[in-house]
């Protein structure tokens, strides 16, 4: 089998440990052969990882869809309280909602909201600490930078104020959503309202400067070009090398259905393994690449644990963001279908908790 020389030279990088550059980024990124590609973030994945794949047991709580911001791509948020099969639960409401789905052994509930106008900071506190009383157990994985800038700005607090009341409140670690694409350029386009990207940055900062650890995003296939997805993960390194906090990244394939970009289409399989092979090898400095099997697709996910990807996210009870806008995933996986999903592709599941502990370990 002969090797691009491009790719050769990067493989060498790679098996050294010394790190790529954004224009090794770019290469990567356009190379026509993925499979080689595929097969050098193999590499660093192996390197980290050995033949682990991770997966937790969560459930994902969406508390109301109401949101003043019009994001081009989503299909969740509708813009008032009242319109069609818009929704706000109270906390009492979300605690059903829990208790409804909730099986022993769960250990994250992951909570990601619209930009409601409706509701005091206290919904959000109060929502927290329910939960954190009647199931200890989970871990409260919730709001992202975009609902945390949102409240400093609604609420006149500081980043870091709305941070320590939350903390206060039981949350634990912050999701990586709404950082979509760091570009200035596209965002204008697709999601103008919400926090810039300094704004997302410095939010996770302060985050890790409280002792918290968090994931990031990245939204791709709507209008950037992959220059810009590079860029985007050249400033999650950065941000890393100055913090240590990130713990997953989550690049997020754009779904079509029932959103202004429709036209767009979704993201293809070269896209998708492409992504994942690159953000392992460009971010050499956080721990985990997840394929969230949801948006992915549950085949794409487990061909992505060769291609760079160590972790396969959870059990996801109840996703409501990517069925919305047309994931033709199922709603959950129990952790039987996870293992044998896993198992399947050579690899070794491993139950962890949202930090990354393993369960079970003594
Ligand atoms: O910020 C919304 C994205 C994100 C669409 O941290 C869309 O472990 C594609 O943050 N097509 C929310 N993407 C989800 C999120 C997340 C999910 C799983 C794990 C973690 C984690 C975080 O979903 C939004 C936005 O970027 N999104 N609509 C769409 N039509």
């Amino acid at each position: 089998m002969t090797i691009d020389p491009a790719l050769k030279q990067i493989a060498d990088k790679v098996e050294a440990g010394v790190r790529l550059s954004f224009d090794e980024g770019m290469v990567l990124s356009t190379h026509p052969d993925v499979l080689t590609v595929g097969q050098i973030a193999n590499i660093a994945r192996e390197r980290l990882h050995g033949n682990t794949t991770y997966y937790n047991r969560n459930l994902h709580l969406n508390t109301t869809n109401v949101c003043e911001a019009s994001c081009a791509f989503c299909s969740f948020a509708r813009l008032k309280e009242g319109m069609p099969s818009a929704y706000t639960m109270t906390p009492e409401q979300a605690l059903e909602w829990i208790e409804k789905r909730y099986q022993p052994g769960m250990t994250e509930v992951h909570i990601v909201n619209g930009l409601n106008p409706g509701l005091p900071f206290s919904y959000y506190t109060d929502l927290l600490r329910a939960i954190r009383v009647r199931f200890p157990a989970l871990h409260l994985k919730a709001f992202t930078a975009v609902e945390i800038h949102y409240f400093a700005k609604k609420f006149d607090l500081s980043y870091r104020e709305v941070l320590e009341q939350l903390i206060d409140a039981g949350l634990g670690s912050l999701p990586g959503g709404g950082a979509e694409i760091f570009a200035e350029r596209v965002r204008k386009r697709i999601c103008r309202d919400k926090v810039d990207a300094d704004g997302w940055l410095e939010i996770h900062r302060t985050v890790h400067d409280l002792g918290l650890k968090s994931n990031c995003t990245m939204l791709y296939g709507t209008l950037e070009t992959r220059e810009e997805r590079v860029d985007h993960l050249m400033r999650l390194r950065d941000l890393q090398d100055e913090t240590g906090g990130f713990q997953a990244f989550v690049p997020l394939a754009y779904h079509p259905d029932g959103n202004r970009l429709r036209k767009l289409g979704a993201p293809t399989a070269d896209d998708d393994l492409r992504m994942i092979a690159v953000s392992r090898l460009i971010l050499d400095n956080i721990p985990h690449i997840k394929a969230y099997w949801i948006m992915l697709g549950i085949k794409m996910a487990q061909v992505a644990q060769r291609f760079g990807a160590n972790d396969m996210d959870g059990t996801v009870i109840e996703e409501k963001i990517y069925h919305m806008a047309g994931a033709p995933t199922p709603h959950e996986l129990t952790v039987v279908e996870l293992e044998r999903l896993i198992r399947s592709t050579g690899r070794e599941p491993v139950e962890r908790t949202t930090v990354y502990e393993m369960v079970g370990a003594k």
